[in-house]
């Protein structure tokens, strides 16, 4: 256990509010939200790539640096990450993130190092670092994921040296950033201030807040107290070749209170032969439905194109730009009778 100095100014209170909790609340079951497997428990680290990955990707070279309880699988997660399986990645113990939240400092002591890429990251000292590492042969060019981040550091930690921290290297370069921006993913990029609310606050509208409360409000039934909503990565790789990739997360400045990243099962794409639409070309229709994927859209299955979206009667290079002024947030002008994007049927599809 290493227990920064600061923290202990916040511990106080916060034991005896548990306290009181322990007597009057406390309940104990997780009741049909997320469910974990760690490699602690049988899973191995190649196991968990291959659940990241899509069909057709070619992995090797897999290794995991970390606490065996600190990476794994999770499933039941609609509805509170915003997908329903995948990896997950802590720098505690993976069990902790099933909810409902009961504490506000939940913590995984694993007694392991840190790392020095994420470290830089920070900007201060990490420990009990999650590393997943593994080369991956892509069939097209640009491979994305989808993620999210969450943590107990959240809210009372925000805006101060326990800045935990995540990033996704892929060729050496970090691909988890905050959209539109070179900034890395920590507690102190992405939040609604401390105490929630107060100014700094910073990129506030990536943050869903799930603060523990007595009594028990939380929005989302997972221990940890706040989460961001669905990021991705989004990037070029190198078609045809080994391409190698870091995931790594660690807690900041102490070993305390529990960080994770929630990664969507088999959201690393560039997969498949990555002829997406099955018209036997790779090419600007399959670009589309990477930019939807990016967007949150639905693909509509793998050979039902909805990629359409200003109902032209052809696929091209507007769809795609009013797929990135969707996926940015702004606004979309359609022509009447064309359904919004992401609500509307399907297009006709290529001929395969
Ligand atoms: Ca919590
Ligand atoms: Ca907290
Ligand atoms: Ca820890
Ligand atoms: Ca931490």
């Amino acid at each position: 256990m290493r227990i920064h100095p600061f923290r202990w100014l916040a511990i106080v209170p916060i034991l005896a509010l548990v306290l009181a909790l322990a007597v009057t609340n406390r309940s104990t079951e997780a009741g049909g939200g997320i469910a974990t497997q760690s490699l602690a428990e049988g899973l191995t680290a190649n196991a968990l790539v291959g659940s990241l990955v899509g069909g057709g990707v070619t992995t090797s070279n897999v290794t995991y640096t970390g606490a065996p309880v600190a990476a794994g699988n999770f499933s039941g997660g609609t509805g509170i990450v915003g997908f329903a399986s995948g990896v997950i990645l802590s720098t505690g113990d993976i069990g902790n993130v099933i909810g409902p939240n009961e504490m506000p400092d939940v913590t995984g002591d694993n007694n392991t190092a840190g790392d020095t890429d994420l470290s830089a990251l920070a900007g201060f000292t990490t420990f009990d670092a999650a590393v997943l590492e593994f080369d991956f042969v892509p069939a097209t060019d640009i491979a994305l994921f989808r993620f999210v981040f969450a943590s107990d550091e959240y809210n009372e930690f925000v805006n101060t040296v326990f800045n935990d921290v995540f990033a996704f290297y892929i060729n050496g370069a970090n691909c988890a950033l905050v959209p539109n921006t070179s900034t890395p993913i920590t507690i102190n990029t992405i939040n609604n201030g401390n105490p929630f609310g107060t100014p700094p606050i910073t990129n506030p509208t990536l943050y869903r807040n799930n603060d523990f409360q007595v009594p028990a409000a939380v929005p989302f039934n997972t221990e940890m107290d706040g989460l961001t909503v669905n990021l991705t990565c989004l990037t070029a790789v190198n078609q045809g070749v080994n391409n190698h990739i870091k995931l790594a997360i660690a807690d900041a400045s102490d070993d305390q209170y529990d960080s994770v990243v929630f990664l969507q099962a088999n959201s690393l794409v560039g997969s498949g032969p990555g002829d997406t639409d099955c018209n036997s070309l790779i090419n600007s229709i399959d670009a589309l439905f990477a930019l939807r994927f990016a967007a949150g859209l639905p693909v509509n299955g793998q050979c039902v194109p909805n990629a359409d979206v200003n109902c032209s009667g052809i696929i091209n290079s507007i769809d795609a730009l009013l797929i990135l002024r969707f996926g940015a947030g702004l606004s979309v002008n359609l022509p009447p009778g064309c359904p919004p994007i992401g609500s509307g049927p399907p297009s006709p599809s290529p001929t395969p």
